[in-house]
């Protein structure tokens, strides 16, 4: 089966975790996938705005893979985020970037290797939200303000005539406030493909009121850093999404 596949096959909402192999050493990153899986996530994503790719990431990919059957899909910031070891990479479009090369510029850049390494690309649109963080400032986006949800839709629509199969509603790793719900229903409202919805998630109301607004897919990363209680917090969060 297809990572593409796996995901779409998943029954109700799901749960993504979202590691920066820059944040930890290769052990602990792996260790955090092995708390992630036991609490119910459903898959493992890598990947970071600054210093994610190279040997790290190759070395970070490799531990993950040696201690979960989840898929490891790669989410990365430029051509540098691409790891043979992964076993698929969302293959995004900032398409809210100022700057063509985060449009389609890395793309071209990145796809070879995607091909050499064989690893399996899904297509993804992946659309700023203010406050943006890093990726929004390194990616220099023209941020989608939360008064505007039928901008954030329009995009959506655009990116799934462009034959994108998934949306990445992002508001920034670490964001005060995630995405707001009247922009998830917006979007749900535009588009038949995937939503997947990230940044500055960290309690469970936040999760599944965003899950209800229509999310297919709801990411964490700080969260998983930073829990004193990882796997316990984590539980807490893909059952109160996966009961939506
Ligand atoms: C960042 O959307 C992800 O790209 C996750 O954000 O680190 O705030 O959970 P957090």
């Amino acid at each position: 089966m297809t990572v593409e596949s796996y995901l779409s096959s998943i029954e109700g909402k799901a749960h993504l975790t979202l590691i920066d192999p820059a944040k930890q050493e290769p052990a602990e990153a792996a260790k955090i996938a092995s708390d992630a899986e036991s609490a119910g996530t459903d898959g493992i994503m890598v990947g970071g705005s600054t210093s994610a790719g190279g040997k790290l990431l190759d070395e970070t990919v490799l531990a993950i893979k040696g201690v979960t059957e989840l898929p490891v899909i790669l989410f990365p910031s430029n051509e540098a985020g691409v790891s043979r070891n992964a076993d698929a990479i969302f293959f995004m479009s900032m398409m809210n970037s100022r700057d063509p090369y985060f449009i389609t510029g890395a793309q071209r850049l990145g796809a070879p290797f995607v091909k050499k390494f064989g690893l399996e690309p899904i297509p993804m649109a992946y659309l700023l939200i203010e406050p943006g963080g890093a990726a929004g400032r390194v990616g220099k986006a023209n941020l989608i303000p939360h008064s505007e949800p039928e901008l954030a839709a329009s995009y959506a629509l655009a990116a799934q005539y462009l034959g994108m199969r998934f949306v990445y509603l992002e508001a920034g790793s670490g964001a005060e406030k995630p995405v707001p719900m009247q922009m998830v229903e917006a979007v749900r409202k535009a588009v038949d493909i995937k939503i997947i919805v990230g940044g500055g998630i960290r309690n469970v109301k936040d999760a599944a009121d965003r899950a209800k607004a229509g999310a297919d897919f709801i990411v964490t990363g700080t969260l998983v850093e930073n829990a004193q209680d990882r796997k316990g917090e984590l539980e807490k969060i893909i059952s109160a999404i996966k009961s939506k």
